[in-house]
């Protein structure tokens, strides 16, 4: 990693009803996330967390209007993360966020949005999350942020920041994708959008699956960001998360996945969500999480 990495705490819980995934981001601190990742030679700061609303736990799980629980919050965090993050990358460095439940992913995109034409889209995770309020089962905003980017969806979130965020249908790649809703699989099907689904990926393997994913956007895009959700890994390996899902991607499909990404040098900003300690076995998911980012940035065992 040439640039110099700017590490990015987002602890919001808005997104969904669960408590503690908005400690998230200091349970992954706590493995050591720094300290790890400089040893591999890489200039890494840590900015600090983003400043969230005061949590009312009384009603954080139930309010719910218009099909979109904490509107409001989740407005006022990712305008918040999405200043930071253009920030980050006027200055020429590589955003690094740590969230923090996955409504977040609208604040880091709408940020990224005015510095690239043409920005692809790596989501690494169990679910499209590609609902807006009319076709979300839950309300809840964490099942919505990559309609969002593509311009879909309450007119507050798609315009958060700026000019809004534009992120094209033909720039976008699922990969372990297990949990669709009907809406969901409409909106892939009538976009195209390159789906890699859990099947695909025990019928080709991790290897081809990250090869045709890197050709299919390298040419097209001037940037590309992997958002990854660790509930894209099976829940025996990051069991501390709010919407776990059977039948994931392992430990060594992503290892191998994520070196790949390394050695092909094309990922422009990375975001690792939905790490909720309160969920986790003795803050294993953390590790987890510190394990994939030391291999994004580099570990290598030879
Ligand atoms: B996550 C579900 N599709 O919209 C919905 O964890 C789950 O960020 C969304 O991927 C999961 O509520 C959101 C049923
Ligand atoms: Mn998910
Ligand atoms: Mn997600
Ligand atoms: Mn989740």
């Amino acid at each position: 990693m040439d640039k110099k990495v700017k590490l990015i705490g987002a602890p919001s819980c808005f997104g969904q009803p669960r408590l503690g995934v908005d400690l998230g981001p200091d349970a992954i601190r706590y493995t050591n996330l720094v300290g790890r990742i400089k040893s591999l030679n890489v200039d890494i700061k840590d900015l600090g967390n983003i400043e969230a609303e005061k949590i009312n736990v009384e009603i954080h799980s139930k309010e719910k209007n218009d099909n979109l629980r904490n509107l409001e919050e989740v407005i006022k965090f990712n305008e918040k993360l999405a200043k930071q993050v253009d920030e980050v990358v006027e200055n020429g460095d590589f955003p690094f966020i740590i969230g923090g439940d996955h409504s977040i992913a609208l604040g880091t995109l709408s940020g990224l949005s005015k510095h690239y034409e043409n920005l692809g889209v790596i989501w690494y995770d169990a679910h499209g999350d590609l609902n807006d309020s009319k076709t979300s089962p839950s309300g809840n905003i964490h099942g919505m942020p990559l309609a969002q980017a593509l311009g879909i969806g309450h007119e507050k979130l798609v315009n958060l920041y700026e000019d809004g965020v534009k992120i094209k249908p033909e720039n976008v790649v699922l990969i372990g994708v297990r949990d669709l809703d009907e809406g969901e699989i409409e909106y892939i099907k009538e976009n195209n959008i390159l789906c890699f689904t859990m099947d695909d990926v025990a019928r080709l393997g991790i290897g081809r699956v990250m090869e045709e994913t890197v050709s299919y956007l390298k040419d097209k895009t001037d940037g590309i960001h992997l958002s990854l959700d660790v509930d894209g890994l099976d829940p025996q390996f990051t069991p501390g998360t709010g919407t776990p899902v059977v039948n994931g991607i392992t430990l060594r499909e992503t290892n191998q996945a994520l070196t790949y990404l390394h050695d092909q040098d094309v990922i422009s900003s990375f975001e690792i969500v939905e790490v909720n300690p309160l969920l986790d076995e003795k803050n294993k998911t953390a590790e987890v999480a510190t394990y994939i980012a030391e291999v994004f940035f580099g570990k290598k065992y030879l």
